[in-house]
């Protein structure tokens, strides 16, 4: 793999979490450390697991490929393999792989003198899944409250879990979720065409920098965030997200057990419209 001149410059030894030097080198243009191994190892695992899940199953059509997590039956306990247990493995594999990816990119932003907001930002991710699978099964009791590992079967998954609830859009904590997806889609278009229409002129013409963008939504909006704000924006919105799906999601059983549209009696029954 070719390596810019200037790369070499920034593969300095150091900012290992783990492992000291013992890890601290590159393959190609892919940094190791103790965390590149741990992802490699849960991810080869889990995707072992999930082709072993599948030959056991029916079906190798991609969509119908199903791996069930155990019987509420099991409740918090281990269960065979064929019966949920791989679904028990594949979770321990994902979330390996996941958390030692993110404390990945922590050992790299050190090495590099950065900030770690991309591994916050992929946490944000990684604990809407986690609570998915991990925090609301312990909280109601059973592995069985997971979501099953294949395309449609989740699809499915999402479509009951919905309807147990009666109408999953009257969730307020689901509301604010899906408001801050659509408005991060929104800041992100926002952006991304602003950078294109400065950077991107036709031929013979001049890139244009920050004044013009100021200046765009100042004659547009009244407004501009700035450069350092819009990004800001995008990850607060983005973060936003995905903690608020985990927030949506976790207080459906362990905190509301009945319909969505009842939460809202507390509207009606104010005083006021007495
Ligand atoms: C913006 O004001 C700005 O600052 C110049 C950007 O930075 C390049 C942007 O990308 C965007 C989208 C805006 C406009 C955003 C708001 C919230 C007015």
């Amino acid at each position: 793999m070719a390596m810019l001149s200037f790369e070499r410059n920034y593969r300095v030894r150091g900012g290992t979490l783990v492992g000291g030097d013992l890890f601290d080198f590159w393959v190609g243009p892919f940094y190791v450390g103790f965390f590149g191994l741990t992802t490699v190892f849960f991810t080869v695992l889990g995707v072992f697991l999930i082709l072993w899940g599948a030959a056991i199953g029916p079906t190798w059509n991609l969509w119908r490929i199903n791996i069930a997590p155990p019987d509420l039956s099991v409740g918090l306990g281990l269960a065979p393999l064929a019966a949920g247990g791989l679904w028990q493995l594949i979770t321990i594999c994902a979330v390996g792989a996941f958390v030692s990816w993110a404390l990945r990119q922590a050992e790299i932003a050190r090495k590099l003198g950065m900030g770690l907001h991309v591994s916050w930002a992929f946490s944000a991710a990684v604990f809407a899944y986690v609570t998915l699978v991990v925090f609301r099964p312990v909280l109601l009791g059973a592995w069985g409250h997971g979501f099953p590992y294949g395309i449609f079967s989740h699809l499915d998954w999402v479509s009951n879990t919905g309807y147990q609830y009666l109408h999953f859009h009257y969730n307020p904590a689901h509301m604010i979720a899906v408001t801050f997806f659509f408005t991060n889609c929104l800041a992100l278009a926002m952006h991304g065409s602003l950078i294109l229409s400065v950077t991107n002129p036709k031929k013979g013409e001049h890139v244009k920098m920050s004044e013009h963008e100021n200046v765009f939504f100042r004659d547009l909006v009244g407004y501009s965030i700035g450069a350092l704000g819009i990004h800001r924006l995008g990850v607060f919105l983005a973060m936003s997200a995905a903690i608020w799906s985990a927030i949506c999601i976790v207080i459906s059983g362990p905190l509301w057990t009945r319909g969505w549209p009842e939460w809202w009696s507390w509207w009606l029954n104010l005083p006021i419209w007495r």
